[in-house]
């Protein structure tokens, strides 16, 4: 592979809140193995072809449920990623949503810390800032009108959000964009929620996911400004 070759850090989390599993990482292994050409063919999400982005090296780094220390692994891998002089084309957090109906691209993070349950260091923080002094909210920098608009075309359950809640997904992606912006990287940077892959009931399967997570890479690499057709939330 050449120097040249894009690099995109991705993140899934470890399991949390009493789950055995966390399929934000099985969807992060799978993103990477298939960028690698090494994922199984009969494997789970054969049957949508790998990322069409030539040279693709895709990072997955599993980062801990706990309030500042995720935050702090990730901006260790953007620096040593930088440090060998292979500044990411892309960072890309996911994590678990559970009951939710479809893959979620998050459009802002909120600079405010409200765990309604205990992350696994056993923080449980009550309205504090993720960054002292922080603006109040900051925005994916990531392709996602784009995206949306082709991970819908493939048939995937997908919107957007304007809300990561106010745990460690918020948190990772929060102090992500402020610490790409403090360091002056112009990298796109955003976070996406997937259901809980594993249950039956889920209406998005775990190939749907990585393809949906495929296709936002392959739009956020284009480069350029999103497209800006209207689709907020009404309410
Ligand atoms: N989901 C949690 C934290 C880790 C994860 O996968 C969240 O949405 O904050």
């Amino acid at each position: 592979m050449s120097s040249a070759a894009p690099l995109v850090l991705l993140t899934g989390f470890e399991p949390f809140g009493g789950m055995a599993h966390n399929p934000s990482w099985d969807v992060a292994t799978a993103v990477a193995e298939r960028a690698a050409g090494s994922l199984d063919p009969t494997g789970p999400t054969s049957p949508t072809g790998p990322t069409d982005i030539p040279g693709l090296e895709v990072r997955a780094l599993r980062l801990p449920v706990a309030f500042g220390r995720a935050a702090g692994l990730l901006a260790d891998a953007v620096d040593a990623a930088v440090a060998e002089g292979r500044t990411p084309a892309a960072v890309v957090a996911l994590g678990l949503a559970a009951g939710t109906e479809a893959v979620r691209l998050e459009r802002v993070g909120v600079n405010l810390r409200d765990a309604r349950i205990p992350d696994n260091d056993g923080a449980q923080p009550a309205d504090e800032p993720v960054v002292a002094s922080g603006e109040g909210a900051l925005f994916s920098t990531l392709r996602l009108k784009a995206a949306l608009a082709r991970i819908r075309e493939a048939g995937i359950p997908v919107h957007l959000s304007l809300s990561a809640g106010s745990f460690v997904c918020n948190d990772v992606l929060y102090a992500l964009l402020h610490d790409l912006s403090a360091r002056g990287l112009d990298v796109p940077g955003g976070f996406v929620h997937v259901p809980d892959l594993r249950d039956p009931q889920s209406p998005v399967s775990l190939a749907q996911a990585v393809e949906a997570v495929e296709l936002l890479l392959a739009e956020t690499l284009r480069g350029g400004a999103d497209s800006s057709v209207p689709g907020g939330a009404l309410h």
